[in-house]
C-alpha cells in the first residue's frame, strides 16, 4: 500500500529493544492489593487460596511463555525469568512488559473462581510491572535471593504482628513490641506465646514459591516383556525451596544455564 501523508508519525516511536545477552527479570506486582485483599477478606497475614490463585497464573505464564525459565512469588508479587538469549518480541520491553502483565491479569480473573468459589470478584485487579536486565546469571541469582529475603522478613514480622492482634493487642500496640526486635526475638516470641515454632508453618508462607520446568520421569507403555518404558517429560511444577542456598541450583543446574 502507498505511503499516506500521516506515516511520518511512525517515526516517533523509540526503539526500546533491551541488550542482547542479558537475562531479563520481569516483576509484576498487584495495585493496591493492601485494599484488594480488604475487600476480599484475605486471610491474614497470609491468604492460601489468594497465594495458589497467584502461583496457578505464574504456571499459566511458563506455559504460554516458553521462554520464562523460572518464577519466584511471594504476597501480591511475581517475579519472572527469561533466558539471556530470548528473542520474544525481538526483545521490544513494552511489548515484554504489557503482554505479560496483562496476560497475567486476565488469567487472575479467569480461575478467580476456582480458588474463591464462594466469593465474588468485587472490582478489577491489575498489576503493575518492570522490566530489569542481569548480565550474569549469578546476579539473578542474588535478585531472587533478595525477594526471598524480602519474603521471610516480611513473613516472620507479620506472622509476629496479626498474632499479637488476634491475642487482643491494637493494631498499635502490637507494633510498638514488634520494634527493633531481631528475628531471634521474633521466633521466641512466636514460641514462648503461642507456642508456635516459625520453621514448622508452611512452606509456601516462609519461603514463597519457585514454578519452573522440572524433568520428571513418566513410563509411556510396557515393552513385549511388561517392563515399563520410561521418558523424561517436562512438566511445569510450583516448590517452596530455599532459593538463597545452592542445593536447589545444583540440583536444577539448567535453569540458570549459559549459553
Ligand atoms: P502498591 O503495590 O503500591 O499498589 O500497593 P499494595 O497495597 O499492593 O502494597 P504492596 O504490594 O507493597 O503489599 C502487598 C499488600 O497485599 C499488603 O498490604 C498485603 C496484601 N496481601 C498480599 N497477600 C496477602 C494475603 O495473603 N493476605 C492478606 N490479608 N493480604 C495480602
Ligand atoms: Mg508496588
Ligand atoms: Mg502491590
Ligand atoms: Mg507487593
Ligand atoms: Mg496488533
Amino acid at each position: 500500500m502507498a505511503n499516506s501523508k500521516y506515516e511520518y508519525v511512525k517515526k516517533f516511536e523509540v526503539d526500546d529493544k533491551l541488550p542482547p545477552h542479558n537475562w531479563i527479570v520481569l516483576r509484576i506486582d498487584g495495585c493496591h492489593f493492601h485494599r484488594f485483599a480488604a475487600d476480599h477478606m484475605f486471610e491474614k497475614p497470609n491468604d492460601e487460596n489468594a497465594l495458589n490463585l497467584m502461583n496457578i497464573c505464574a504456571v499459566s505464564m511458563l506455559e504460554h511463555f516458553p521462554d520464562v525459565v523460572f518464577a519466584y512469588g511471594v504476597s501480591d508479587e511475581y517475579s519472572f525469568i527469561l533466558k539471556e538469549t530470548t528473542e520474544l518480541y525481538q526483545r521490544r520491553a513494552s511489548k515484554i512488559l504489557s503482554l505479560s502483565v496483562s496476560y497475567f491479569t486476565s488469567v487472575y480473573v479467569m480461575k478467580w473462581k476456582d480458588f474463591f468459589p464462594h466469593k465474588e470478584l468485587r472490582e478489577p485487579p491489575s498489576f503493575d510491572g518492570r522490566v530489569i536486565c542481569y548480565p550474569r546469571a549469578n546476579i539473578v541469582r542474588d535478585y531472587l535471593a533478595w525477594r526471598q529475603v524480602d519474603c521471610h522478613i516480611n513473613n516472620q514480622y507479620n506472622t509476629c504482628f496479626w498474632m499479637l492482634v488476634k491475642s487482643g493487642k491494637t493494631e498499635r500496640e502490637a507494633q510498638e513490641s514488634l520494634k527493633g526486635t531481631l528475628s531471634k526475638d521474633k521466633n521466641e516470641l512466636l514460641f514462648q506465646h503461642f507456642s508456635v515454632n516459625y520453621d514448622k508453618l508452611p512452606a509456601m508462607f516462609r519461603k514463597g514459591s519457585c514454578v519452573y520446568v522440572d524433568k520428571v520421569e513418566e513410563t509411556v507403555k510396557l515393552d513385549y516383556s511388561g517392563n515399563p518404558v520410561k521418558r523424561l517429560r517436562k512438566k511445569v511444577t510450583v516448590g517452596h525451596f530455599d532459593i538463597i542456598s545452592p542445593k536447589f541450583w545444583n540440583e536444577h543446574p539448567y535453569i540458570l544455564e549459559e549459553e
